[in-house]
């Protein structure tokens, strides 16, 4: 791996952490909102309860995940492949885009002309720089693809009859799958939001625009958890002491993302009219289909951690998993980072149900979900990440170990006091998105339980201070020289062992496609033959 690449890791891993810090810092604020404290009026930057809430989402779940990812992921791709990246310009290139998008966006996000939650449903109406930044990142994701598509086929030039590397494999499916998933979202840009918003047409229309969106909005998730899953199983089972249960079955997992992770956008929109009732239940199947390949990543890790647990002398049903290399901050946090998702997983089969999703729909419930899902099986994932990836880019150790595992274990604890809460009132009927400080509504049964929102809170937000402190040490004051990148797993059941087919990219996207077109094209074709666009645009911030 030649410096130039790693540069290009530490750029985009550099913003995405930027990020992450603006969004800890709105989130904080809006957690102590919840238990009573209005710090809004002293913040002069942050006008408003929604304008940080938007701030919160843009910056944590569409900024921190999709820069870390087009950082992270090309970094393990080409030393999984053994080579550079094939177009080292466009790879910048895709960087300055990405960049300027975001910078773009950003300007009216943090001016207040933007606050319209990180889903930016219309009626809402932004300024038009906000959806034309958006725009250009998607649009550098999709350079990374190409990137990545055309390194692999010179690597293929040369292996012709090897199997793709996992990691490489995985990154790949990752790139691909989230490439298909983005054509939602790149018509509502391009077709409704950012003519409308530029006044080349006078109105929008809701309903269109939140099918496209939730095409993309719910394969964004696979997006994000895909190259957490990638370290878990191209190198957490190394860091853990172990081998890689089966290589087959995690190709078979990732192939099952790239076909089933789009077609199922609707379970997002059950209580939305004007989608016919048959839809949504397939789409409810669907949902229950893409559990599936998480259930076997679940099955396959827990196998490898016992396997590295056992080689360092554990024993017995469930006490091997006290013998991890606890005191390994990157190991300690993915594996948490699994725990927690363990939870998040079982609440998305709640969310996923047809009926029971009536009683948690937009509740806090969701907020709950959301926070162990893209907030703890990612971020704590990712942070665990940080951990070597940092001191690596930046060629030093990390500054300190015990430091990292303080965060570690804070945010694991902060994550369950606030999620836990955040469930509970969901079920108390707490609705999600909103001030509750200002609402005339709250129950007496809440009031006991939204303390524990800003404690739950204010331990996450120490969490990642413990984290950035340690970044920035690691930087200026570290002296020693960083450790070896963690190594791929080798696997108890390897590559050779996968079917031929698993290494076949067409027959899986052309299944993608076929599946999509059953599960939206009805819908999206009556859609955009019937719907006017005659809504007009609101600002109600
Ligand atoms: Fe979700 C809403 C259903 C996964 C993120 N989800 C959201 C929203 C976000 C989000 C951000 O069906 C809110 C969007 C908004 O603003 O409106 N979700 C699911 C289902 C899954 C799921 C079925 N979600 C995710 C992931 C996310 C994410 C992953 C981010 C990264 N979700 C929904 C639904 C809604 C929803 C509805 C709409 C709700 C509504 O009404 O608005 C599944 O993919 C989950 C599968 C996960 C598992 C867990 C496997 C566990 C593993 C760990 C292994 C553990 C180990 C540790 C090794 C099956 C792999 C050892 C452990 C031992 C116990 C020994
Ligand atoms: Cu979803």
């Amino acid at each position: 791996m030649t410096r130039s690449e790693d540069r290009l890791t530490a750029a985009f891993v550099a913003v995405a952490l930027v990020a992450l810090f603006g969004g800890a810092l709105t989130g904080v604020f809006q957690a102590l909102e919840h238990s009573g404290l209005n710090v809004y009026p002293s913040t002069p930057l942050v006008k408003s309860y929604y304008h940080s809430l938007t701030l919160h989402g843009v910056l944590n779940v569409l900024v921190w995940t999709t820069f870390f990812i087009c950082g992270f992921v090309p970094f393990l791709v080409t030393r999984a492949l053994g080579r550079p990246l094939a177009l080292p310009g466009l790879a910048w290139l895709t960087f300055w885009v990405m960049l300027g998008g975001l910078v773009l966006a950003a300007i009216p996000l943090l001016g207040n002309a933007a606050t319209v939650m990180f889903t930016f449903y219309p009626p809402l109406k932004a300024h038009w720089a906000f959806y034309v930044g958006l725009t250009l990142v998607v649009v550098g994701t999709w350079l990374v693809t190409l990137n990545l598509a055309l390194t692999w086929r010179a690597w293929r030039r040369q292996h012709p009859a090897e199997r793709t590397p996992l990691a490489a494999f995985m990154g790949l499916v990752t790139f691909a799958m989230w490439t298909i998933a983005s054509l939602g979202i790149a018509a509502e840009m391009l077709v409704m939001l950012i003519p409308w918003s530029l006044g080349l047409i006078g109105g929008t229309d809701p309903l269109l625009a939140r099918v496209l969106f939730w095409f993309t909005g719910h394969p964004i998730v696979y997006f994000w958890l895909l190259p957490a899953y990638m370290s878990w199983y191209a190198l957490v089972p190394r860091q853990a002491g172990g081998k890689l249960f089966s290589d087959p079955l995690a190709r078979t997992s990732f192939i099952l993302f790239l076909v089933l992770s789009t077609p199922l956008g609707f379970h997002h929109q059950y209580t939305d009219p004007g989608i016919h009732v048959g839809w949504k239940l397939v789409h409810a199947f669907l949902t229950f289909a893409v559990f599936f390949p998480s259930l076997l990543t679940f099955f396959n890790v827990v196998a490898s951690l016992e396997s590295g647990a056992r080689a360092r002398g554990g024993r017995g049903w469930v006490a091997w998993f006290a013998r991890l290399p606890w005191g390994d901050p990157s190991l300690a946090a993915q594996v948490l980072a699994m725990l927690l998702f363990t939870f998040g997983g079982i609440g998305g089969l709640i969310n996923a149900s047809y009926n029971l999703n009536l009683v948690v729909h937009n509740t806090a419930w969701i907020v709950g979900h959301l926070h162990l899902t893209v907030g703890t099986a990612v971020t704590l994932t990712f942070m665990g990440i940080c951990y070597w990836l940092v001191p690596h880019l930046a060629g030093r150790a990390l500054w300190s170990r015990r430091l990292a595992l303080a965060q570690v274990w804070t945010w694991f604890v902060g994550m369950i006091v606030f999620s836990n809460t955040l469930h509970r009132l969901g079920l108390m009927g707490m609705p999600r998105r909103t001030m509750i400080g200002a609402a005339a509504y709250v129950q007496p049964e809440w009031k006991v339980l939204l303390p524990l929102v800003g404690a739950g809170g204010a331990l996450l937000f120490l969490s990642s201070v413990l984290f950035f402190l340690n970044l920035v040490l690691t930087l200026v004051a570290s002296r020693a020289p960083a450790p070896a990148v963690p190594a791929f797993s080798e696997a108890l059941s390897g590559a050779d062992h996968a079917p031929a087919i698993l290494d076949r990219w067409r027959p899986w996207i052309a299944l993608a496609f076929v599946l999509i077109a059953i599960a939206y094209g009805p819908t999206l074709v009556r859609l955009a033959l019937t719907t006017p666009f005659n809504t007009p645009g609101l600002r109600v911030w």
